[in-house]
């Protein structure tokens, strides 16, 4: 069944970050293979003039999810360093629209909703329906979409422009099948009209 994008559309990209991919010191296997697939549905969203919005994890040097400060990982993502650059494969188009999350030292925000203005700004633009991808499935992910479900938008995972980190074999596949659970929709690129 192929999918229309229309105005009612945004395009989500979750914190394709150079921490996340090979090379990054959180790196998530592979992570840079799901960019010339995003590539490909940011220019399907911007011929169809909807809107591309891009979250970044953007970190204090002392955030508590790292492990000096009593979290589980390694330092990630430091605002304004290296690391939190998105990948410079990504064709960012200029109107693209940056959350910045998890800017707190003492709070983990792993959805891109979770203390940004992104659930505003869908409803300013009249935002119905999304299509959530990046990394990682099993975190950042999963919780945009479990937040983005609970707010009411009808919910697209981008299945082949998303990676996960698979702490724990068989993370990715349970994160995806709490999504379907909760609501969410499968997608791949192929599907789109
Ligand atoms: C993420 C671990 C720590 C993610 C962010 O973007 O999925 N994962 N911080
Ligand atoms: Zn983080």
């Amino acid at each position: 069944m192929k999918t229309k994008i229309d105005k009612g559309c945004a395009l989500i990209i979750v914190d394709v970050q150079r921490d996340f991919c090979p090379g990054g010191s959180l790196a998530v296997p592979d992570g840079d293979k799901i960019i010339p697939v995003l590539n490909l549905y940011i220019e399907a969203f911007k011929r169809r003039s909807a809107p591309v919005f891009l979250s970044r994890d953007w970190h204090p040097e002392n955030h508590k999810s790292f492990k000096e400060f009593g979290g589980q990982w390694p330092i990630h993502c430091v605002r304004n360093s290296k690391g939190s650059q998105f990948h410079p494969d990504l064709k960012i188009p200029e109107d693209a629209i940056v959350i910045s999350k998890a800017t707190e030292p003492d709070r983990e925000a792993y959805s891109a909703f979770e203390g940004t203005d992104l659930k505003e700004i869908l409803k300013d633009k009249g935002i119905n329906t999304l299509f959530i991808g990046g990394l990682a499935t099993d975190y950042c992910v999963k919780s945009t979409i479990l937040d983005a479900l609970k707010e009411g938008f009808k919910v697209y995972f981008m299945k082949d422009a998303s990676k996960g980190v698979d702490l724990h074999p068989g993370d990715s596949e349970r994160a995806v099948a709490e999504m379907i659970s909760r609501g969410a929709m499968e997608i791949e690129f192929s599907q789109i009209e």
